[in-house]
This record gives structure tokens, sequence and C-alpha cells, in this order.
């Protein structure tokens, strides 16, 4: 293999770092906490990426969740080069909100009623807002390493670019968000049972990643949320999942499919904007309807439901509702994630390894990863130096322990067997 070269990406880094804070316009994407300087990335096709120095890379990170159909899916830009034809936005209703809310109620029947956004954050933001209307409450509890985007009164001990970039509290938020924002362990339902019934009457909501995608992969255990379903309802606490990387990815109907367990409001992202963006949140009526104009809640939003955003979203969510697709897609995942381990044991690596359905994560820890604590148990410089080799061996996975990585349908069994013989290498070396 020849050596990779990245000093284009490093010209272009620099130039960044002049005029963009981190040379980057999200946190993550800065490899802070793997070291280095992060690569500058020309052009997608399927499962692979291609840097500014041509180097070719198998991608796990798939935009960090949405492209479950792979890189430029060639239906999906034709319907959005189509569509790009009649005009680029509005600012008025068109048919194609119609038809995406419609592919995802078919999915989500918690949904009665679903509102476009344009990002995840916004998703989790709007939620929180109807939550706090509905019941005329305050405080919200969310768990310890899940994260719901950067929206203020959820930034607090969160996951992702913040568990990754280890920021103790947040800067920047008003001192009330906090004292109205309860945090508490992920997947220990008897603790937060106790908070809710010392704080019953102050609370609007409960939040969280049903599948924990942002401590990396955590499938948390059905008693848990099951616990929560019941005390939310015994409570008339909000119960909402937050599935913008879940939906359409652990199962159709995301991982409240999964469960068999139906929130009070759902919030969508990534998948159901096939790469552009687009977030949603959605839910029962009776709470939907407090949103302006029916209701006094006030939301809005200059490119919500953005009909090129529309027409990526709608030409995803068809082609993933062919028969089969997921039972596919989740044998890959299932034989990278099996084969990984094998590799780990006969390396000796301590390993713990989660999936659900097309996201997995791998920990360099012999414990259980179960919540944000045991996740922090992970070897952070083993993983490290796992992220350079597989990186320098053609394989982009995602800078950070605290994530998870993504399957496409356009990654091929050679694309599994080629990343497999790639971890063979690497975990031999660290
Ligand atoms: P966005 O605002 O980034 O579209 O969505 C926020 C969000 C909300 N909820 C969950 C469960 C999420 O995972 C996210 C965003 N995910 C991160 C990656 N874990 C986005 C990557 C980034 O921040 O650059």
């Amino acid at each position: 293999m020849s050596i990779r070269t990245f000093e284009n990406s490093k010209k272009l880094y620099d130039k960044a770092c002049s005029i963009i804070p981190g040379g980057v316009n999200s946190p993550v994407r800065a490899f802070k906490s793997v070291g280095g300087d992060p690569l500058f990335i020309k052009r997608g096709k399927g499962s692979k990426i291609y840097d500014v120095d041509d180097n070719e890379y198998i991608d796990y990170v798939m935009s960090w969740g949405p492209l479950i159909l792979g890189h430029a899916d060639q239906d999906v830009i034709s319907a959005i080069k189509l569509c790009a034809e009649n005009g680029t936005s509005f600012g008025a209703p068109t048919e194609l909100e119609i038809r995406l809310s419609s592919l995802v109620i078919e999915k989500f029947p918690s949904i009665e009623k679903i509102r476009f956004v344009n990002s995840g954050t916004e998703a989790t933001m709007s939620a929180m807002r109807l939550a706090r209307s509905f019941t005329g409450r305050d405080k919200v509890i969310k768990f310890d390493g899940c994260y719901h985007g950067h929206t203020d009164s959820l930034l607090v001990s969160a996951g992702s670019g913040v568990a990754t970039l280890a920021i103790a509290g947040t800067p920047g938020i008003p001192r009330g968000f906090v004292e109205n924002t309860i945090v508490t362990p992920y997947n220990d339902f008897n603790r937060c049972k106790k908070i809710i019934e010392e704080n019953a009457a102050e609370i609007a909501a409960v939040i969280l990643e049903p599948v924990c995608g942002n401590i990396g992969c955590v499938v948390p255990d059905i008693q848990f949320i099951e616990g929560l379903r019941k005390i939310t309802a015994d409570k008339e606490i909000v119960l909402i999942f937050d599935e913008v990387m879940t939906g359409f990815r652990v199962a159709p109907g995301g991982a409240q499919e999964l469960f068999g367990i139906k929130p009070d409001l759902t919030c969508l992202g990534k998948i159901i904007g096939g790469g552009l963006p687009v977030g949603a949140f959605g839910g029962k009526k009776e709470i939907m309807d407090c949103i302006a104009p029916i209701g006094d809640t006030y939301q809005a939003g200059t490119l919500s439901g953005n009909p090129i955003a529309m027409t990526a979203g709608i030409k995803t969510l068809e082609k993933i509702s062919e028969p089969d697709f997921y039972k596919r897609l989740n044998e890959k995942c299932d034989h990278l994630s099996e084969e990984f381990k094998k590799i780990a044991i006969k390396s000796g690596i301590n390993l713990f390894s989660a999936r659900a359905g097309s996201m997995f994560s791998v920990f360099f820890t012999n414990k259980k990863v179960r919540d944000y604590e045991s996740a922090k148990t992970s070897d952070l410089s083993r993983f490290t130096k796992y992220f350079r080799g597989m990186l320098n061996e053609g394989i982009y996975i995602a800078p950070s322990q605290f994530e998870a990585g993504f399957v496409s349908s356009a990654h091929t069994y050679d694309d599994i067997d080629n990343t497999l013989n790639a971890a063979q290498k690497v975990l031999k070396s660290l």
C-alpha cells in the first residue's frame, strides 16, 4: 500500500483555521481527541470517500448517520437535481412536505402529527419547549452521556462532541437553564425513578436516546425503557425519544419499534433528510396541536420543509422501504461486528463491541459498556492508535471513542473483508 500523504488537507486546514474556529463547522470533525489534522474531503461515492490528496477510504462515519444508502446515491442525486430545476425554496407549503410526513408516520405510529425543522438540535429544542408548554412545568431529565444537539438546556453533561472534548459544564449557558435540567445516569431506571418521585410536579419531560449513539453505541436494558414509559405515563410527564440517529437506522420504525414502546414525542433527523438538512419532531396530536399556528407555542424556520431537502428524504425513505433492505443491511453489520470480535480475541485485545441494526461501536475495555461511566473506562490512547492505524489502512471511522459507526447499503462484503483485514493488522500493533 502506498504511503498516504495529507499535504493538501494540511494546506486547507491552515487556511480554514484562519477564518473558521478550529477550521471546522462542527467540533467533532476536528480530530481533537485523536490528534492530528482533519482530512478535507473532496467527494464520496457509495461506501467510499476521497480526500483532497486523492486518498480513498471506506467510510463508516457516513456523515454521522444520514447516508444509509451511501454517498451520492444515484436515485437521490437525480431526484435532487430534478427538484432543484423548479426552484430551491418558496417559504410556502409544498406537497413534498405531506409526502415526507406520510412516509415517516407510516413507520412511526406514535407520531400522529409532525413538524419539520432543519436539524436534530432544532427538533429536540422544539420538542422540549412543547413539552414545557403542554405540561406547564419547567424541569427536564436527561441522561449522562446522551447528546441531543447543542440547545442550551440539553447541553449539560452531554455526549458526542462535548464528551469527546471533555467540556466540563458548558460556558455560555445561563444558570437558570442548568437548574431546570436534571442529569442522571443512562440505563439506571431506579436512580431516575427516585428523581421523578421526588420532583414529579415540576418535571415536564424525560428525554433520551433510546439506543445511545453518543456515548458510543449503547443498547439499554429493556427494563430501563419500559420503566421510563410507565412512570412518565403515571406522572403525566412527556416522554421524548430522541431518534435523530436511531430513526430508520436501528429498525424502520427506530428504537421504539425495537422495544415496542410508544413515546409521547419523537425527534428525528439524519436519515429523513437523506444527507440534506432535515430534522423533525412529532407525536401525540393533543401535544403537537399546542404548536403555532394552532396553539400558542411558537416554533418556526425559514427553510423548514425545504423542497430539495424533502425530496432527498423522500427518495431515501422510499428506497429503504424496499423488501429485505434492513435484513441485508443488518447482516453486513452483524458479519463485521462478529468477525471483528474474533480478531480482537485472537489479538489478545480487550474489546467490548455493541451494535443495534447497522450502527455499531467498539470500546477498548474489559467491562460491559452500559452507560457513560463504563464507556469512560475505555482505553482512549489505545482508541487513538486504533483510529490512526485504520486511517492509514484506508478505513475512515469516527475520530472519537464516543461516537457510533454506520454501515450503509453501499458497503459490500469486499469492503467489510478489507476492513477486517485492516483491523487484523492494526489490532496486532496496539
Ligand atoms: P444535529 O443538530 O447535529 O443535526 O443533531 C443533533 C443530534 C441530536 N440527537 C442525537 C441523538 C444526535 O446524535 C445528534 C447529532 N449527532 C452528532 C454525532 N453524534 C452530529 C455530529 C456533529 O455534531 O458534527
